[in-house]
């Protein structure tokens, strides 16, 4: 199999599969295509006759676009490995938070672009309401999921209790929070430790530090 991602530090559709990936131990190669430094991403798309974005999965002869699909792809394939919690609630609660991320959280998206690399303070930035009712929603959001995990006895650190796809589809999240000094809810901020705790995530934010591609307009976020 073949991931073709882009930039570790600031792609955050990248992170979700490849992350997913790499804790679920399933092999890959990765390709990385910068889009904002040469023109490989239209090159790979159009050969594929794709739009110009990634993440997207090559297997045997497949191809598989959209970091959802890859993910419920991979699900599929790997049946074994429980990408998707094996409780029928928790599956159901997992699915509609994944769903809700792929389509939602929009102020929080484009206000605080993940960036591996930043370290900014909240009170150097500009927390709209929209930000803040993205972030009141998160919490929201983990306090649901601590509740359905204590009914179903599951209780680790990840969203479903074991690592699941839901934790890698909020994955950027833990690096938005975490890198422009947000605040959610203690149950957010144990899952953010366990997720930061990760040897994959230190493999890939040691990998967005040893970039040497920078995007000016990201690297600005949130500033006044
Ligand atoms: N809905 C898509 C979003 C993919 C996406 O927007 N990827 C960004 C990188 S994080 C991209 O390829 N951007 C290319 C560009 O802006 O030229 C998914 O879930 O995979």
């Amino acid at each position: 199999m073949e991931l073709v991602i882009a930039y570790k530090n600031y792609s955050s559709w990248s992170l979700r599969p490849w992350l997913l990936m790499r804790v679920a131990g399933i092999d890959f190669n990765e390709r990385l295509l910068p889009f904002a430094h040469n023109n490989d991403l239209k090159d790979f798309a159009a050969q594929h006759d794709l739009p110009a974005r990634v993440p997207v999965l090559l297997d045997q002869k497949r191809v598989i676009w959209d970091s959802l699909a890859i993910a419920e792809y991979l699900a599929e394939q790997f049946p074994e490995r429980a990408l998707w919690p094996t409780d029928v609630t928790l599956r159901a609660l997992a699915r509609s938070a994944s769903a809700e991320m792929h389509s939602g959280f929009m102020a929080l998206r484009q206000t605080f672009p993940m960036n591996c690399r930043v370290q900014k303070q909240a009170a150097a930035l500009v927390i709209t309401d929209a930000v803040q009712r993205d972030l009141n929603r998160l919490a929201a959001l983990w306090a649901r999921f601590a509740a359905a995990k204590a009914d179903h006895k599951d209780e680790g650190a990840f969203l479903c209790g074991a690592f699941s796809i839901v934790d890698a589809m909020y994955a950027p999240v833990m690096w938005r929070v975490r890198g422009y000094g947000l605040t959610v809810s203690d149950e957010y901020a144990a899952w953010s430790e366990a997720m930061y705790a990760l040897p994959a995530m230190q493999e890939w934010l040691a990998a967005a530090q040893a970039e040497t591609w920078s995007m000016p307009q990201y690297d600005q976020a949130g500033e006044q």
